[in-house]
């Protein structure tokens, strides 16, 4: 049966039909991205989870191969779920995952191998019977709330570590596992960490990010010029949060920093759709790069017609800002070449209440990067201490509520008449000591469609107007993905929508604003984005 196109993406990774979700194992061997992720290959809703493969020289244009690991064994029999890849230095990649071994979904961690190391596209896996499983739960460990085991690091003392995201009662828990050999694992007697109330810690990821500058580190990297980012995925809130930390490796200690939250309200890579994230250290271009999952926001039935469920977000650099309290994050730069048609816009006044429309471009699949300036703050509302949640500030306030400095950004996705628009917007704030900047994208008037999630999602963004009053935003849409990065990648938000009139050449784009005080679009560039291939 064929798929419906309407919405499907033109650059954002998505396989030939069928359901995905998680990034597994993504990893750059021999010149070739290896992007894996957990696939049906029997329909658009979750099930018989395989590791569906795909292949990339450049991370946009994709080869889809035959699934890499599917379930085929006693200790994987229900399901091949969430793992990663290690490159063992002179040996080649190893594939770490969790068997799912019984109906109940007890876990166990098993290892993968290429049949061939030296075949490029690495499509054949074995798993040895000898050595699976590789790790299995404790006596007193919940074996069901046990998995996705993370690329390994290599301690200065020669022992191999991974961890594998669990819970303890209602605390989230990254147990951690040493080994000599990468065979037989050992758990060490305390976890990584782990934090109250905060539930099962699914796809944890571990690595070090650098003081100075974006380069990224292979995971193994210590030393004193390293901080080390912890990320978890919370099941109960399907969303993920991350701290910045100190890694003491001759205590195996995790210590985040207190300056931001360890836990449901602390700082997150996306503050929209985008779940069990994974990350890799790319040696071609010495970056570490970001997969994240994001899934449908229609009905299950209309998934089931589609024929197709889930994405990937488009694969992120990672940093450490140089403030070292937040990562930043930008869309791989192989992305810019599908860049085609370019408009441009200067130096255009928005007045309270107007829009304006970015033509020339096919709005529908476009990249675009937007400077917004104001000459004063003057304006700006207060703030209310009690809009900790800054989603229901962005719901309670809106694109239609005047403001003093801002609402302003984008209506992308737009029909003519604006009947359906997903705005992507700012809005300032006057706090007691500085300005609060809410980001916000906003699915709620996205399309006539009613039976859509809809969320106002938002974040707040950490900048300082003190010097410069500009506020910039790069906002990549393809048909029914909205991808926002605010401030050089500060905050990052992702809206799945599904427009009814503003699909393909019925699609527009507006700049707007509705505060009171006068925003100037310093430049705008927005270009009509081609369709990677991905076949
Ligand atoms: N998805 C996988 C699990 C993981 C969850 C199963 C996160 O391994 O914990 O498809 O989305």
């Amino acid at each position: 049966h064929s798929v419906n196109k309407l919405h499907r993406t033109g650059f954002h990774f998505q396989p030939n039909r069928n359901w995905i979700n998680d990034p597994n194992g993504p990893m750059y061997y021999k010149g070739i991205y290896h992007l894996f992720y957990q696939y049906n290959p029997k329909g658009a809703v979750w099930g018989n989870i395989v590791w569906g493969h795909s292949v990339s020289k450049d991370l946009i244009n994709w080869k889809e191969l035959q699934p890499a690991l599917y379930p085929s064994k006693p200790f994987d029999r229900y399901g091949c779920w969430s793992g990663s890849a290690t490159i063992l230095p002179g040996k080649g990649p190893v594939i770490l995952y969790t068997g799912v071994v019984d109906k109940r979904s007890n876990e166990v961690q098993c290892i993968a191998v290429p049949a061939n190391a030296s075949d490029p596209l690495l499509t054949k896996w074995v798993k040895p019977d000898r050595l699976n499983p590789i790790v299995t739960a404790d006596h007193g460990m919940n074996g069901s709330v046990f998995r996705d085991p993370t690329t390994a690091w290599l301690g200065k003392d020669g022992q191999w570590r991974i961890l594998v995201g669990g819970k303890r009662e209602d605390t989230g828990v990254a147990y951690l596992y040493r080994s000599r050999n990468f065979l037989k694992w050992i758990r060490a007697k305390h976890p990584i960490h782990s934090a109250k109330r905060t539930g099962m810690w699914e796809c944890p990821d571990f690595y070090p990010v650098s003081l100075e500058g974006k380069n990224g580190l292979d995971s193994s990297m210590m030393g004193n010029s390293v901080k080390h980012v912890l990320k978890n995925s919370l099941d109960i809130t399907r969303y993920e949060y991350y701290t910045i930390g100190t890694y003491i490796q001759n205590q195996d200690k995790y210590i985040p920093d207190k300056t931001s939250e360890d836990g449901w309200g602390g700082l997150r890579y996306d503050y929209g759709n985008f779940y069990a994230s994974k990350s890799f250290f790319d040696p071609s271009k010495n970056r570490r790069i970001i997969w994240g999952w994001a899934n449908e926001s229609d009905t299950k039935e209309d998934d089931v017609k589609k024929g197709w469920a889930g994405i990937q977000a488009i694969p992120r650099t990672v940093w450490l800002d140089s403030s070292g309290r937040q990562l930043r994050q930008w869309p791989v730069e192989e992305l810019n070449r599908l860049r085609g048609k370019e408009v441009e816009m200067n130096k255009q006044k928005l007045k309270k209440g107007s829009y304006v429309e970015v033509k020339g471009i096919t709005a529908a699949q476009a990249d675009l990067e937007v400077t917004f300036s104001f000459s004063s703050l003057d304006k700006a509302e207060a703030f209310d201490p009690k809009w900790e949640n800054a989603e229901d500030l962005c719901a309670e306030k809106g694109t239609k509520v005047r403001g003093g400095v801002g609402p302003f950004g984008l209506l992308t996705l737009a029909s003519k008449k604006l009947e359906e628009y997903t705005p992507v917007f700012f809005r300032i704030f006057k706090a007691s000591n500085k300005h609060k900047i809410l980001m916000c994208s906003d699915a709620k008037s996205s399309s006539l469609n009613r039976e859509l999630y809809k969320p106002s999602f938002a974040g707040f963004v950490n900048v300082d107007l003190g010097n410069t009053k500009k506020l910039s935003l790069r906002s990549l849409i393809d048909h029914s993905v909205v991808e926002s990065f605010g401030v050089g990648g500060k905050t990052n938000i992702l809206s799945r929508v599904y427009p009814t009139l503003a699909v393909k050449e019925k699609a527009h784009l507006f700049v707007f604003n509705n505060g009171t005080e006068q925003i100037t679009v310093e430049n705008l560039k927005a270009w009509s984005m081609k369709t990677a291939r991905r076949n």
